[in-house]
């Protein structure tokens, strides 16, 4: 049975949080409110950065960052080792305090600061790994090859669905590419930001190498973001978000010819074959759709089914959706949190009005425990059952909200899958291996992750995350993703005594 939190009790219980993970809100009080999605009550307030201080701390960032790159890698990845241990210390409380802000199941907010220990895990031993190429060349005693050098500032913008891990799987790659950090945390979830932050000095602080500033963070709405954006001392700016801020932020970072790694909307889709494992495909799809009450960028929002199974898989999942518990997130028999506030909940509602007016059957979708809590939106996540894939199921609504159509050739529902605007994850439930590999290849997903009876969420950090067309083309966190932090020069070495020129050119002075 779902239970709901009680009103006025998360102020103090976040106060506590923030002093024992070193935050002294006494200097950062301010005007800015930050609302609990558990209750809708203000549990803290916090400044806006003044424009004078975003000016400073980004010349502040520029001289670390001078400093910094100076410093061996693998040296810049033992600050990066030595957070990991102070994560791993501060885990219970942070992960506490990401469910108290952005909402998110006790297990998940746990899941997300282990998400920011296994990158830096990765990181610490990726700056032992930072390798180029030697390339052969056409000209005799010369030698070819790459060298990778610190790029400048990163300036890292966040989103309130992921208020800690995004921003550490860029915070933690740049730090050991021996770049320095600016963060614009979403203005929904400054607190943790704070309490990283508050981490971070701790290490970097009784770390002799380190340079003062080397992470910032500014608060603030779309102004300090804009900061980041336009400022010709921030060389990378990582962005995650919708789509809508892409749109803002890519021709104004390209206008300066900045580098821009963009993670913005999915609208992820699972195809389930005649062959698949039902018992596992229920679990996997009820995780990716209904996980994070359908808030991170991987969830689940269309699954496409074999017209075969269709009845079965979906009396299953309807009995799943009923039955779900939805409340307080930090109740252990909880699947589903609140919503992160009002305007979640009415594009929730605006997606389902309008697939009821294209004729969708719904299961689910009504609001609960508004009588108790009017400040919070907490949903039963809706089963949205559609003949055609409409305007409505081609755009992404940012809640536990799960479209499904029905397929009955597997070409038709790959050009489904991949008829939307946007392309950061798929999957595919079969245990038919030429379904799978036609899934996974050239004519198959068109997104940049692509999984086999597994969901489209939850990834681990090794693998490079981000995905094609509206979703950016960025990739973070594992595999090479590394590159996007540093600069690539091209070296030629000429270590005989005659000048030969590529491409056979003659050019004979006296
Ligand atoms: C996001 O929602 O912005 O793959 C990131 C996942 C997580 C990260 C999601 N590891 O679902």
């Amino acid at each position: 049975m779902a239970s709901f939190p009680p009103l006025g009790d998360l102020g103090a219980e976040t106060a506590g949080l923030l002093a024992r993970l070193g935050v002294t809100l006494g200097k950062a009080q301010g005007a800015r409110p930050v609302h609990s999605p558990l209750t809708g009550e203000v549990i803290a307030k916090v400044p806006d950065t003044p424009a004078d201080a975003v000016d400073r701390a980004l010349a502040e960032a520029q001289d670390a960052f001078r400093i910094w790159r100076q410093v061996p890698a693998p040296r810049r990845g033992e600050l990066v080792r030595r957070f990991g241990e102070e994560l791993r210390r501060g885990k219970a409380d942070l992960a506490r305090l990401v469910t108290i802000e952005a909402g998110k199941i006790s297990s998940e907010g746990a899941g997300e600061v282990q998400e920011m220990i296994d990158i830096c895990d990765f990181a610490t031993g990726l700056s032992r790994q930072l390798t180029g190429l030697t390339i052969a060349t056409e000209r005799a005693d010369h030698r070819m090859m790459e060298t990778w050098h610190p790029m400048g500032v990163v300036g890292v913008i966040s989103a309130f669905n992921f208020p800690v891990a995004v921003w550490s799987w860029n915070a933690a790659l740049a730090l050991v590419c021996g770049d320095a950090v600016v963060w614009k945390p979403s203005e929904k979830t400054p607190l943790c930001a704070l309490a990283v932050q508050a981490l971070f000095e701790r290490v970097a602080d009784g770390f002799a190498d380190a340079p003062p500033h080397l992470s910032t963070v500014l608060l603030g709405g779309a102004d300090a973001g804009a900061a980041l954006v336009d400022d010709a001392r921030v060389a990378v700016v990582s962005a995650t978000g919708s789509t809508t801020m892409g749109r803002e932020v890519a021709p104004r970072l390209a206008s300066r010819f900045a580098r821009a790694i963009l993670e913005l909307g999915g609208n992820n889709a699972a195809i389930v074959c005649p062959s698949a494992d039902l018992d596992l495909t229920v679990r996997a799809v009820a995780f990716a759709a209904m996980g994070t009450a359908g808030q991170r960028c991987t969830s689940l929002r269309r699954l496409i089914v074999h017209e075969r199974i269709y009845d079965t898989l979906l009396g299953r999942l309807r009995r799943a959706y009923l039955s779900v518990s939805v409340g307080d997130p930090r109740a252990p028999d909880t699947l589903v949190g609140p919503l992160i506030d009002a305007g979640a909940f009415s594009a929730m509602q605006v997606a389902l009005d309008a697939a009821r007016g294209a004729g969708a059957v719904v299961t689910g979708g009504e609001r609960l425990g508004a009588d108790v809590l009017p400040g919070a939106y907490y949903v039963r996540p809706a089963l949205v059952e559609m003949a055609a894939q409409e305007d409505c199921v081609r755009s992404e609504t940012f809640a536990p909200l799960l479209y499904v159509l029905r397929y009955s050739d597997l070409d038709e529902a790959i050009r489904l899958q991949n008829d939307v605007p946007q392309g950061l994850a798929s999957s595919i439930f079969t245990t038919d291996l030429r379904e799978a590999e036609r899934f996974l290849s050239a004519t198959g997903s068109d997104c940049g992750i692509a999984n086999v009876n597994i969901g489209p969420s939850g990834a681990e950090i090794g693998g490079a995350f981000g995905g094609e067309k509206e979703t950016g083309g960025g990739r973070e966190a594992g595999s090479d993703a590394w590159k996007a932090y540093m600069r690539r020069a091209t070296n030629t070495i000429n270590y005989g005594t005659r000048l030969p020129l590529a491409q056979g050119v003659t050019f004979e002075i006296e």
